[in-house]
């Protein structure tokens, strides 16, 4: 049966203003419900209504203004229902700024040996007691309404971005079929943005029937997904820069799971406006810093006896009080470590965007990027 192509015009829970522009770049100044977001931005990743090891307060000294939680993880706990009763996820873990979850869409893809996938919905299979969850559209959404969200994505069907073939157009088309029901169960258009996922994998043709189809649906946003999967870089850049040069002008765009440095500052250059990746802040746990001469392993030898902070000059509180060898002797030992480094690595996220964003409002956007590139791939410490 053939379902109503539904809208979400008129929408009041969102304004974003671009405020100057380098070729494809932008600096603009996104609203939500709980205050102004300047983009490009990086949102650090809470899965579970946490920053693995930071508190609320820490991501607000850090500058983070919108931070990203998961439906899937936060419907099995604390739970929908339990959110909802005292009074969304923002009351929950006392965060006064904004909040977006994922769909529980990606999912699919990493935790596919335990779910199903149907034209209804997702069945999952919970790693911890075996108890089945279905995650239809409908039910998605009304989790985020119930988590409460600023901005909730739609459900989506997600592939590994290097299938091809059938699977990857039934994913596209099923992506599209169930905008729809995303949209028609959204129960608080007013304060909550729902955001399509555009997919289509590494295929130009199913990308643009995938870019065409949600962009009738006129969203406060657009988010690209099924990226970041393991594809070659010149096929990742490709996508992104069709799909930037495609979605409207007037609208934010995010790159879902992208988050490496260089990743960012590329695709900030293509056009996109926000980002979200769970690395920083996992690498941190290994031991892995971001500097801006690339990554730092705090692991090794010789940082036993190296009395500098992560990265020298750097403004962030763990380089005001730390060094690479308090760091190095105690990673193996002490949580204090592991929250440190994630502590750097997200303000050197954070930090790098609100750098970008400055040299395109200054007009010396080449220069800064230039600059980045040059240490980046130097061979300094
Ligand atoms: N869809 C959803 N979440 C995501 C992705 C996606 O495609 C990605 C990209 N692989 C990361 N997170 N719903
Ligand atoms: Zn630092």
């Amino acid at each position: 049966k053939k379902l109503k192509t539904e809208s979400l015009s008129m929408n009041k829970a969102l304004k974003f203003v671009v405020h100057k522009t380098c070729n494809k770049a932008r600096a603009s100044t996104l609203t939500l419900p709980h205050g102004d977001v300047l983009t490009p931005v990086y949102m650090p990743v809470g899965t579970k209504g946490t920053i693995k090891g930071l508190t609320s307060q820490e991501m607000e000294n850090l500058g983070c203004r919108l931070l990203l939680g998961n439906t899937y993880h936060l419907a099995y706990q604390p739970g929908g229902n339990y959110l909802e009763k005292v009074g969304g996820l923002h009351k929950f873990m006392n965060w006064k700024y904004n909040i977006l979850t994922d769909s529980g869409g990606f999912q699919m893809v990493s935790l596919s040996k335990l779910c199903e996938i149907s034209e209804e919905g997702v069945k999952f299979e919970s790693p911890v007691d075996g108890s089945e969850m279905f995650l239809r559209p409908e039910d998605s959404v009304h989790n985020q309404n119930q988590i409460g969200a600023d901005i909730m994505m739609a459900l989506d069907d997600v592939v590994q971005t290097t299938t091809v073939g059938e699977r990857m157009q039934i994913a596209c088309e099923r992506t599209v079929r169930w905008i729809d029901r995303n949209i028609q169960a959204h129960e608080r258009k007013d304060v909550q943005n729902l955001y399509p996922i555009v997919q289509g994998g590494l295929d130009f043709s199913l990308r643009k029937y995938c870019l065409d189809e949600l962009i009738k649906r006129d969203a406060p946003g657009y988010a690209i997904g099924g990226l970041a999967g393991g594809e070659d870089k010149q096929d990742f850049w490709k996508i992104v820069n069709f799909c930037t040069d495609h979605l409207p002008q007037d609208k934010p765009r995010y790159l879902m799971g992208v988050g490496y440095p260089d990743d960012l500052i590329v695709c900030s250059c293509l056009g996109v406006d926000q980002f979200d990746c769970v690395f920083s802040t996992r690498t941190a746990r290994f031991g892995t810093a971001f500097t801006k001469y690339g990554f730092m392993r705090l692991k090794n030898a010789d940082k036993e006896f190296d009395l500098k902070p992560i990265e020298e000059g750097c403004e962030c509180p763990t380089c005001q009080r730390y060094s690479r060898s308090f760091l190095h002797n105690t990673i193996a030992k002490e949580e204090t470590a592991c929250h440190l480094i994630s502590q750097h690595n997200l303000y050197f996220l954070l930090n790098l965007m609100k750098q970008f964003r400055q040299s395109i409002l200054d007009d010396r956007m080449e220069e800064f990027v230039n600059e980045f590139f040059k240490n980046y791939f130097s061979h300094e410490k």
